[in-house]
């Protein structure tokens, strides 16, 4: 297939893009570094150098003999997305291409105004791009288990059936997102599934709980082919930020009571769930919605977790309940759906104590890049 990758610099895009070029597809890659430029404005560099995109696919193609055709440009803007598409005529799309970090989406107006615009605007020009340019694109866009936020009942996998004075009808299952961020993607679904019923276009929305990892097939060929690595408040993820603290002897930072419970997936599984939904594209006419995670577990879980792993390769652990600067639900029901992708054949990584100490033996390797004062600044809702 001929895919083009949206974000494709980021801490999903370029694992992904790499892989599957190496299975064989033709494989185009647009970011504008965004991230890159957020985190040099924040001051908050990820934990690994990371060479520019055109350069990671020189790298790459050095190392690996398969290409990916980078394109330095903004999603925002339709003439140049419209451009790309119609070059490319791509049979997916992987659309990765939003600010993705629900603090920074609470920071300050400037950064609300960012992410509503980026994210809005971004998604909107893809639907626009597929149904001018080439109409039977599968469009393959991230969401997230955010979106359902954390209700009393069961999760389903983006639908349910609702019976109301005798009648039935089937609706998105009921979202109420706990960041702007989040509410960003749930405005993301509301247009992808408007143009479905509207113009016919084929869509998976992918629901993805917060990843953790670093590591992939491909990114452990060369140094420089890395992810973007992050572990401050502002773009890292629990686990990841979790295994730095616990590498430099940081207490791992529980906000509140720590009994938020979200749906986790492995880095590596992420990808295997692209491929996925890319091998096996629903119907035209369809929004097809997946639960993007292999298991769920609350922060005190994953706390402990990675306490005692790090036990035992002698590094001692604490942990620290600190006040939560998140408005979200601390102590709560949860008990998502997420059958979808295992049917199509997905094989989780699960959260072993060797994926912890092969986490925590690779960022010792850098322990000299980590600073402490990026962990955090307690960024408000
Ligand atoms: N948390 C802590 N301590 C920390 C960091 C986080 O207790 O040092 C807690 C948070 O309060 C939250 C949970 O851990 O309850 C998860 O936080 P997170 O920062 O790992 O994840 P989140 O902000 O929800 O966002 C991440 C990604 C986002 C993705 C989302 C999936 O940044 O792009 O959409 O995970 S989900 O959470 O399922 O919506």
């Amino acid at each position: 297939m001929r895919i083009l990758i949206l974000g494709g610099d980021g801490y999903l895009g370029w694992p992904t893009a790499m892989y599957l070029s190496r299975k064989g597809h033709e494989v185009w890659v647009v970011d504008n570094y965004l991230r890159r430029r957020l985190c040099l404005e924040l001051d908050v560099e990820p934990l690994l150098p990371l060479p520019s995109l055109p350069e990671r696919a020189r790298i790459w193609k050095k190392v690996s003999g398969f290409d990916v055709r980078t394109f330095i440009g903004d999603c925002r803007d339709y003439d140049f997305m419209y451009s790309i598409f119609k070059e490319a005529q791509p049979d997916a799309v992987v659309h990765y291409a939003e600010q993705p970090s629900a603090p920074y989406s609470m920071l300050n107006h400037k950064a609300a105004s960012l992410t509503v615009i980026n994210n809005l605007q971004s998604t909107l020009n893809v639907i626009w791009s597929v149904h001018k340019c080439c109409p039977e694109c599968h469009i393959i866009k991230i969401g997230t288990m955010g979106e359902y936020g954390t209700p009393e009942i069961d999760i389903e996998e983006g639908w349910i059936e609702i019976e109301h004075k005798g009648k039935k009808d089937r609706f998105l299952f009921p979202r109420q997102a706990s960041s702007l961020y989040h509410t960003t993607k749930i405005q993301d679904t509301d247009l992808l599934w408007f143009y479905v019923r509207t113009w016919g276009i084929m869509v998976t929305d992918l629901m993805q709980g917060p990843v953790y990892g670093i590591s992939t097939d491909e990114t452990e060929l060369n140094g420089s082919l890395s992810t973007v690595f992050n572990y401050d408040e502002i773009f890292g993820t629990v686990l990841n930020r979790f295994i730095v603290q616990a590498v430099i002897g940081h207490p791992l930072t529980v906000y509140g009571k720590g009994g938020q419970t979200r749906g986790y997936i492995n880095i590596r599984d992420t990808i295997a769930c692209i491929e996925l939904s890319l091998l096996n594209p629903p119907e035209m006419g369809q929004l097809r919605i997946l639960n993007q995670i292999t298991e769920t577990f609350s922060v005190n879980e994953l706390a402990d977790r990675v306490r005692k792993a790090c036990e035992s390769l002698g590094i001692k652990v604490h942990i620290k309940h600190v006040e939560n600067p998140r408005v979200e639900k601390e102590d709560h029901y949860y008990n998502p759906t997420y059958t979808g992708l295992i049917d199509l054949g997905l094989k989780p990584h699960y959260l072993s104590e060797e994926v912890i100490i092969n986490m925590v033996e690779k960022v010792l390797k850098y322990k000299k890049n980590i600073s402490k004062r990026k962990i955090f600044w307690g960024v408000k809702w």
